[in-house]
């Protein structure tokens, strides 16, 4: 059975103080329900150490990573840096990363070998344009975003990975990918590793869904067959959405 997740990604917000405050209140609120997932918070990196020591109920994980261990990179954070604090997981691929700051299949593939060397968790993001989607083409770019990346690695190493689709026209637009629109690429995923790898690993890797997912719009999403959860933008900074997006699981 595949595992179902939650995870939000904070992006570049909040100050440490209402950092702080947001992790404890999900914590706490976990503590006290049922809730039938794995949670996560991908926070700005200078909050991974204060926030680790609270790290109950939510599991959490740094937004980026960089593959060399160490050396002249001003600025950056390696995997080993992250996995030495204590760190669980990591997001590579988003689409800001890969847009905003030219990321590319062969330096995300590096990031994702050295992430599993330091044995992080590692959340994959992957999708297609608004172009790339009114082409036709939305599928073979997100298989192909996964062959260059991903599929190099042995079965071993690839049954750790979570997958994250984000269309990225549903990021930061208010728009979503109908239940529909994103449970048929979530299968073409499925079928793409059933492919590379096996029905087994196929049927046990979580893909989650991204991009303007909220509380009025996640139960439908996340109940769809190859849903198996969601990585959460906007609504993840607050507390109350968060919590009814986990409770879709309960
Ligand atoms: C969004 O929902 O906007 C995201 O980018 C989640 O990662």
């Amino acid at each position: 059975m595949r595992k179902k997740i939650v995870a939000g990604n904070w992006k570049m917000n909040l100050s440490l103080e209402e950092a702080q405050s947001l992790h404890s209140e999900i914590n706490d609120a976990l503590e006290t329900s049922e809730f039938n997932c794995e949670v996560y918070h991908f926070v700005p990196s200078i909050y991974l150490s204060t926030l680790l020591e609270s790290d109950q109920k939510v599991n959490v994980g740094s937004q980026n990573g960089y593959p060399a261990k160490n050396g002249a990179f001003t600025g950056e954070v390696s995997m080993s840096q992250l996995s030495g604090i204590g760190t669980k997981a990591v997001l590579i691929g988003h689409s800001e990363r890969r847009q905003l700051f030219n990321e590319s299949d062969i330096l995300l593939k590096e990031k994702v070998d050295a992430a599993l060397e330091e044995d992080l968790k590692v959340f994959f993001c992957c999708g297609e344009t608004l172009e790339e989607r009114e082409s036709g083409q939305y599928k073979q770019t997100v298989i192909k975003q996964l062959k260059n990346s991903l599929f190099h690695l042995p079965s071993k190493e690839f049954a750790k990975i979570v997958i994250a689709y984000e269309p990225i026209w549903a990021i930061g637009t208010g728009k979503t990918a109908s239940p529909e629109q994103a449970n048929e690429m979530h299968k073409s995923i499925r079928e793409a590793i059933e492919h590379a790898y096996t029905q087994e690993i196929a049927q046990n890797t979580s893909i989650l869904y991204g991009g303007s997912c909220k509380p009025s719009n996640a139960t439908e999403l996340l109940n769809q067959s190859d849903i198996d959860g969601g990585l959460i933008g906007g609504a993840s900074l607050k507390s109350e959405d968060f919590l009814k997006i986990i409770a879709t699981y309960n």
